[in-house]
């Protein structure tokens, strides 16, 4: 099937170990995408949905037991566990080998085995990288279809390169005791066994795109990062680009595709991105920024038309749909849609509206960039987009404000390093308790965070044009738990002040924590957002920072002597800034 004989040797290797019944290689058309959704139509991995209001949808309901990523189960296991940090689990490489391979054994008999070629990036951009899947679920392979480049085209590519990731992946009885994401770095490989979900299970994305990538990233000199990559276009018709990094469910997708306000008429959006960001230095000295990815595996609930009309109309038709609830006419629903009514939960099983939610918190789409009615051309460009900012982001009920700009690149890679966030169901575990998550990336940098801060560190010397770094937090409540900031299509005015700042327009206060906008430099008309709140949203609480500096020099620590000693004396500037 192939000329790649590195690839065909494995492809024959990994047939003999599961011993499957029948071997597939993808080619990506659309016949094979109808062929596969008919055939899991038939077997009840998929259901059809209403195909009046939404032709060509389909739902997945998940195992139960297999609705998000697993953070305690996923493993770097390069061959010195400090390479890896405290910030991952760590598994010596030849004993998880042992360990995945045993579970691999067999386990494809009676099935067949999806053999996928996929181009993380434009197939003729230099920065795209390629990757091949193995895989037992057809589940997947859609996915893969929709969430990448996959099929000829990127075996093409493939056989013209030295070298691609291999990804090997089994849904296995989807036993959570029989669960492990494994990667290689060193190896370029990935052995993922026991889930079907997302992150766990589609190969290109967090474990390849972003895992993988990070650890080349390192090597070679570029940014693999965890960031949506928006174009804003004022009414004059400039388009300025920014990345920023929140954590999972933080509001990526929506801020990539949201839809100004009435009140700004001429301004548009453009979405390069949702999820990950690879970015290069050009020769020019500016951070070029592309987006691996070709579609969206996106968060439904919330979704609807004053949130994100563009999301919400680009779902009706050609999306597959997982773990969502569906109406009596058999129409996806789910928690904040403002309309029709579940009649059965995500478990397909009757919802009576007294126990849980109807959607499973975590339930996604997954849907073909191309639909997003902002999807910038520009996304498809060889050299990717020119970075104006960089904005990281989390969730915090108090103490961060609702903006501020970092003095400097290296002030910036402290506030990155600094970001903490509630947690949310993206990942199996408890939600909403704050923790640390510096650039976003904490479940998702292949290697020690230490040396991950020590790479952010060494741009300047190679730059004197990079971005402007900023950080945001759109979820500061009042005593009553209600969000301060109305957020969405609002934020593009926050926006407008970073970019403002970026081409020195914007009027800002110097605090020790970095240069806030002015009560007056946020435009709020029209926003029916009192001064007194924006005062709220806009104040620095010195006693609370030194609290959030502390426990971030306690965090520091445990990097020991391999903490970048710019960082811990960036932090103590800071906080001596703060006892002032
Ligand atoms: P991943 O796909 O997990 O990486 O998530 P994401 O960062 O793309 O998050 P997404 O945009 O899907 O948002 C997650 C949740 O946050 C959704 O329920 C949104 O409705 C909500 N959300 C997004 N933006 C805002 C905002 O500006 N304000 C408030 N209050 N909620 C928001
Ligand atoms: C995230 O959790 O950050 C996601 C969804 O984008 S997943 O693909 O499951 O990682
Ligand atoms: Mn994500």
């Amino acid at each position: 099937m192939t000329s790649n004989k590195a690839l065909s040797d494995w492809v024959a290797q990994v047939e003999r170990h599961v011993q499957a019944d029948h071997v597939h290689w993808c080619d990506g058309t659309a016949g094979e995408y109808r062929d596969l959704v008919q055939q899991m139509l038939r077997s009840g991995i998929l259901h059809e949905l209403n195909q009046i209001t939404h032709p060509h949808c389909y739902l997945h309901r998940s195992n139960p037991q297999d609705v998000a990523r697993v953070e305690h189960l996923t493993f770097i296991c390069s061959r010195s566990q400090d390479d890896a940090g405290p910030n991952n689990h760590w598994m010596d490489p030849a004993e998880a080998h042992a360990k995945i391979d045993a579970l691999f054994a067999g386990c494809m008999r009676g099935r067949t085995m999806y053999v996928i070629p996929y181009c993380m990036g434009p197939l003729d951009s230099p920065l795209a990288r390629c990757g091949v899947e193995i895989t037992d679920s057809p589940y997947v392979a859609i996915n893969m279809q929709i969430m990448t480049r996959i099929g000829m085209p990127a075996l093409k590519r493939i056989e013209k390169e030295s070298s691609f990731v291999k990804g090997l992946h089994s849904v296995g009885d989807i036993d959570p005791k029989r669960r492990f994401i494994m990667h290689f770095p060193e190896e370029l490989t990935i052995k993922s066994f026991g889930s079907g979900y997302g992150g766990n299970a589609l190969l290109g994305k967090k474990c390849h795109a972003l895992r993988i990538a990070s650890w080349q990233a390192k090597r070679e000199g570029w940014l693999a990062e965890h960031m949506l990559i928006v174009g804003i276009e004022n009414p004059q018709g400039e388009v300025h680009y920014v990345a920023a990094a929140f954590p999972s469910a933080c509001g990526k997708t929506n801020l990539a595709m949201l839809i100004p306000p009435a009140t700004h008429k001429g301004w548009k959006v453009w979405t390069i991105g949702d999820d990950i960001c690879w970015m290069h230095l050009g020769k020019d000295g500016r951070l070029w920024a592309m987006n691996p990815e070709a579609g969206y595996f996106g968060v439904v609930p919330g979704t609807n038309p004053n949130t994100n009309k563009n999301a919400y109309e680009m779902i009706t038709h050609d999306t597959i749909f997982t773990n969502v609830a569906v109406t009596q006419d058999n129409q996806p629903w789910w928690e904040g849609l403002k309309e029709g009514t579940p009649i059965a939960d995500w478990q397909g099983r009757p919802y009576d509206g007294k126990h849980g939610t109807a959607a499973h918190p975590n339930s996604r789409f997954t849907v073909s960039a191309s639909q997003n009615p902002s999807y910038s051309p520009k996304a498809e460009d060889p050299q990717g987009v020119p970075i104006s900012a960089i904005i990281f982001g989390g969730r915090r009920p108090d103490t961060v404000p609702l903006v501020y700009e970092a003095r400097d690149w290296i002030h910036g890679v402290l506030m990155g390093a600094g970001t903490a966030s509630e947690t949310t169901a993206a990942a199996t575990g408890q939600v909403g308790v704050v923790r640390r998550d510096p650039m976003a990336m904490k479940p998702f940098c292949g290697y020690n965070f230490a040396d991950y801060w020590n790479h952010w560190l060494s741009f300047p010397a190679k730059s004197t044009r990079l971005p402007k770094i900023f950080h945001v937090n759109w979820f500061r409540q009042d005593k009553n738990g209600k969000f301060l900031w109305p957020g969405f299509g609002e934020n593009l005015r926050v926006l407008r002040w970073v970019l403002d700042r970026c081409n020195g327009k914007a009027e800002a206060t110097e605090t020790p924590i970095g240069y806030l906008p002015t009560t007056s430099a946020i435009d709020t008309d029209g926003l029916g957002v009192s001064p007194e709140t924006m005062q709220t949203l806009l104040s620095v609480d010195a006693a609370k920072w030194r609290t959030e500096m502390q426990a971030l020099e306690e965090y520091f620590r445990g990097f020991g002597e391999r903490l970048p000693l710019t960082l811990r004396n960036e932090l103590q500037r800071v906080t001596a800034a703060l006892a002032n």
